[in-house]
């Protein structure tokens, strides 16, 4: 079990954890920080907070700004200061920011200069907007601030350290509230026990800070364990695989989409100019299901076991996972150790191995929705119902069927959409797909599939119909095919699959 003291502020230790000489963060553009370069930013920003900015302990503070190190030395500040971080992505627009600051009652903001605007167009009543990155006298960066050390404010461990904002992929915003020591635990589990780090690692991958997928990889993992990561504004497929080659990144944290992008992008390993990724050695897959293609396909490119996971904001970061010679292709993993995972029914009762259920899981982190009645759905008998529909094999393996609402229901049948959309991305020209079901008065839903193909293949719904009829049984093949440029997604990457139900299909 997982123990930490009474009083711990996350920041400090994650912050103290290396030599002043060594570094934390690099960038596309700009010299490397170190720890020691951050410790002191990070304590600047600390004094201006609690001095002229008037930020308490308990305060809530909107962050927001492209992935920078001084978006993560906000964070830090932030917290090392007994305030609360309150995340939300640079893509959120001014009706969305407004919502977010009601529920969180946010009071002030630290907010990069260049993502400024929209947070002015939120009107939100009260905001104390401080810019960071600009040129101006009052720049956060620019004030004159006490230039020695920083005493870490003495949060318990169960203070509130962040709040991270989920709307799923459809709904009004649920704010999840996460406490210092819950930072702690996502790196003594996940991290401490599956990507095993080290300090001499260099991390990297493009979700965002403000998606705790990415605090985690990107700021939290790396430095519990001395270690620096490589933070990109622009982190897509095409600026990923030259970064990872410039600054020789080992641990990589993305999503299958990403992953599929990139093999493409990687060809023939023998080609002319051809991106050198031997320098990693852990890559991460989550964010939404790793289909066992994608999975065998990087592993003959790189040679790479990839690491699939299963994480949610609620509850921090990754619970299901499986390291090195335990990942098993086609499945998510099992149990992260300090964590507990089941499949149960709509009663909470426990299913037999091998029949689909909800996946229930509850361990070090919690969820902790601020004033949300959702939360009544997700907790039940202190078990985190995250919403996936998940099989138990008999080995203990926990494979991926549907998100709970995702399953379709046609003629009678249940038709999990993943695994038609395994079976489409097997298909050569196909590069991205997504099914849906669609209301149908005689079959109740029929399926629909929607796809990406790749640059110049022909959309042709027969051959298609005819490739998945040899790969499904005839009541999963999709009645109806649309072909689209791109399939829409959240700000966090995810399918929003609500949309496609809306679309018209040919
Ligand atoms: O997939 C997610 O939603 C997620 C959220 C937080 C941390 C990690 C992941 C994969």
């Amino acid at each position: 079990e997982l123990r930490y003291p009474d009083r711990v502020n996350c920041a400090a230790e994650l912050l103290d954890r290396a030599a002043a000489e060594r570094p934390v963060f690099h960038t596309g553009t700009g010299p490397s920080w170190t720890y020691g370069e951050l410790r002191a930013r990070v304590d600047r920003i600390a004094h201006l907070l609690s001095g002229e900015l008037g930020v308490v302990p308990g305060n809530r503070v909107l962050l927001r700004g492209p992935t920078t190190p001084w978006l993560a030395a906000c964070w830090l500040a932030v917290l090392k200061a007994g305030a609360i971080a309150v995340t939300v992505l640079a893509q959120q627009r001014p009706n969305e920011l407004r919502t977010m600051c009601e529920i969180a009652r946010v009071g002030h903001a630290l907010c990069d200069v260049r993502a400024v605007d929209d947070l002015v167009k939120a009107e939100v009543p009260g905001l104390r907007v401080t810019t960071y990155g600009g040129d101006a006298p009052d720049d956060l960066l620019l004030r004159p601030a006490p230039q020695e050390p920083y005493e870490a404010v003495g949060t318990a461990s169960d203070d509130v350290a962040l709040i991270a904002f989920t709307s799923g992929t459809t709904g009004r915003p649920k704010g999840c509230l996460h406490f210092h020591r819950d930072v702690l635990a996502i790196a003594d589990t996940f991290s401490r026990h599956v990507l095993k780090p080290l300090p001499d690692d260099v991390f990297a991958g493009s979700p965002p800070l403000g998606f705790t997928f990415g605090l985690g990889g990107l700021v939290v993992f790396p430095m519990r364990a001395g270690a620096s990561a490589l933070l990109l504004e622009q982190a897509g497929p095409r600026q990923l695989l030259p970064a990872i080659a410039e600054h020789r990144v080992s641990v990589l944290f993305t999503a299958p989409t990403a992953y599929r992008a990139m093999l493409d992008d990687l060809g023939d390993p023998d080609g002319p100019g051809v991106p050198d990724v031997s320098s990693l050695r852990r890559c991460v897959s989550a964010g939404e299901n790793l289909p066992a293609a994608t999975w065998r396909a990087w592993h003959e490119r790189t040679g790479l076991r990839l690491i699939n996971g299963i994480g949610a904001t609620e509850l921090l970061h990754i619970f299901v996972s499986a390291a090195d010679e335990h990942i098993r292709p086609g499945t998510t993993g099992v149990p992260v150790p300090g964590w507990q995972a089941r499949v149960q029914d709509a009663h909470g009762e426990p299913v037999p191995d091998g029949e689909p259920g909800l996946l229930a899981v509850r361990g070090p982190v919690g969820c902790r929705y601020l004033a949300d009645p959702r939360q009544r759905q997700y907790v039940r008998d202190g078990w985190n119902i995250t919403g996936d529909t998940y099989v138990r094999e008999s080995d203990g393996y926990f494979r991926y069927v549907a998100r709970a609402d995702d399953m379709i229901i046609s003629a009678g049948y249940n038709i999990a959409g993943p695994e038609v959309e395994e079976a489409l991305l097997r298909h050569p020209e196909v590069v991205e797909a997504a099914v849906v079901g669609r209301p149908d008065a005689r079959r109740g839903q029929v399926v629909v599939a929607f796809a990406v193909l790749r640059g110049g293949a022909r959309q042709d719904a027969e051959a298609l119909r005819g490739f998945l009829r040899q790969e499904l049984a005839p009541y999963k093949c999709p009645r109806e095919f649309v072909f689209l440029d791109a399939l829409p997604r959240t700000a966090t990457g995810k399918l929003q699959r609500f949309r496609l139900r809306a679309e018209g299909g040919t």
